[in-house]
């Protein structure tokens, strides 16, 4: 039977009627759209228990770091570093962002038109839903896109928010810049948790971010194969939970994964037939539980091999160098790797778009379905260079615009199966 969280809930403050009811439906959803899928890798079954106590135990382990005297930091975008907060010894929680709730609440604040990611986060605090957030002692926000810049203005009235500063180009101003955001930050998390940040300790904390990393990249490697020996559910799902997990336990567990499709992908066992359709989806974060369009595709019959997307290979294709004596050295190393983060927040972004054409090449992918979220100027705008560099390659692409509800479903099968029908 499982485990009894109510008390662990109320002492956080949760909303506990309306969080049963998220708990049934995520329940509900990842057993319709996750435990009805064929041949899963064994593995898997780790991500499946995760899942199932997603508030549950993992939420206790960080209360019990907490308890002895580690600080939790709570973060919602790939531009904040992981190394320093492990560094100081702190856990560091990527934060419930990816469903549709507490929306009324959240546009009591926030304009209507606003991307259903940034009212997602404000709804689940809002609501009382997120025992992450509940957990925080510093939430790290950024200047990424106008929507998250403004939203942390609010956000910080109901709880403790740092917000760094990111730029928008990359020249070497710009470099100067962030490397001084990355001191501050450094700073701010040296404060908030009471240790020392020493070269050695942001050294540890390097390698255990990059052989996470490396391990993500091992499983994006093996997607290559034809046939592919991961459904993207599956392989979407791991790269959602590397933002909650125990990064040296998490990272086990994905080479164990690895492990195993190697042996697949030498047998030339797939998880579909080899002649199923190869799509890279290329565009906003997919924060879980946001499987929807994941969904449509892969149950039209196609198979995902890639994401390119900050929840898949945005986070994890370069590692951070790990050269270097002193802390500064490490740090000016850890903001040259995170300076490479191709965002469309960032003006021009031509590497992105030189990246998603690579990946398509290298996956094998025969088209590509560019994703944005409704209202994302960003991403939506940068969708007109994906199609003129994809029209350019001769990869067809499908673009979708959508947010978190379950409206358009149908609407959205009827697009991806004649975007696949056209793929031949
Ligand atoms: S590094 S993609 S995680 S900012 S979807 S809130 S861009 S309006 S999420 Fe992102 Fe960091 Fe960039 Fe990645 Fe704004 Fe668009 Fe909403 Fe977005």
């Amino acid at each position: 039977m499982a485990k009894d969280y109510t008390a662990m809930w109320t002492g956080l403050g949760l909303d506990l009627k309306a969080h049963d009811g998220l708990m049934k439906a995520l329940g509900q959803a990842y057993g319709d759209i996750y435990l009805t899928q064929q041949n899963r890798p064994e593995g898997m079954k780790y991500l499946d228990f995760v899942l199932s106590e997603i508030h549950g135990l993992r939420v206790e382990e960080i209360l019990k770091a907490k308890a002895e005297g580690r600080k939790v930091i709570g973060t919602f975008c790939l531009y904040v570093p992981e190394e320093i907060v492990l560094a100081a010894d702190a856990v560091c929680v990527g934060l419930c962002a990816g469903a549709a709730i507490g929306t009324e609440q959240a546009e009591r604040y926030l304009p209507r038109n606003t991307c259903a990611l940034i009212k997602s986060f404000f709804g689940f605090k809002l609501a009382g839903l997120c025992p992450y957030t509940e957990s925080c002692d510093l939430v790290i926000g950024e200047t990424t896109c106008d929507g998250k810049k403004k939203a942390y203005e609010i956000f910080g009235e109901f709880k403790t928010t740092f917000v760094l500063e990111i730029p928008h180009m990359k020249s070497p101003g710009d470099r100067q810049l962030w490397l001084s955001e990355i001191h501050r930050l450094t700073a701010k998390i040296e404060e908030v948790t009471g240790r020392t940040i020493t070269a050695d300790k942001l050294r540890a904390g390097i390698r255990t971010a990059n052989a996470k990393r490396a391990a993500l990249q091992r499983l994006a490697r093996l997607r290559a194969a034809n046939p592919a020996p991961i459904s993207g559910l599956d392989a979407l799902l791991i790269n959602q939970v590397a933002f909650y997990d125990d990064p040296p336990r998490f990272t086990q567990q994905v080479n164990a994964i690895c492990d195993e499709l190697e042996t697949r992908v030498a047998k030339g066992n797939g998880i579909t037939a080899s002649s199923a359709k190869r799509i890279l989806v290329s565009g906003c974060p997919m924060a879980a539980p946001n499987w929807k369009v994941p969904a449509v595709i892969e149950k039209s019959g196609a198979v995902i091999v890639g994401e390119e997307s900050c929840v898949g290979e945005r986070g994890t294709r370069n590692l951070v160098s790990e050269e270097g004596d002193t802390r500064d050295q490490l740090l000016a190393n850890i903001a040259d790797r995170y300076l490479k983060i191709d965002c469309a927040c960032f003006t021009p972004n031509t590497e992105r778009l030189d990246h998603i054409a690579q990946l398509a090449r290298e996956l094998k992918a025969d088209g590509v379905v560019h994703y944005s979220l409704l209202f994302c100027t960003p991403y939506l705008m940068e969708a007109r260079g994906v199609r003129e560099r994809l029209k350019a390659e001769g990869i067809p692409l499908l673009e979708v615009e959508t947010d978190y509800s379950m409206e358009d479903m149908g609407q959205l099968s009827t697009r991806v199966q004649a975007f696949l029908e056209m793929l031949g």
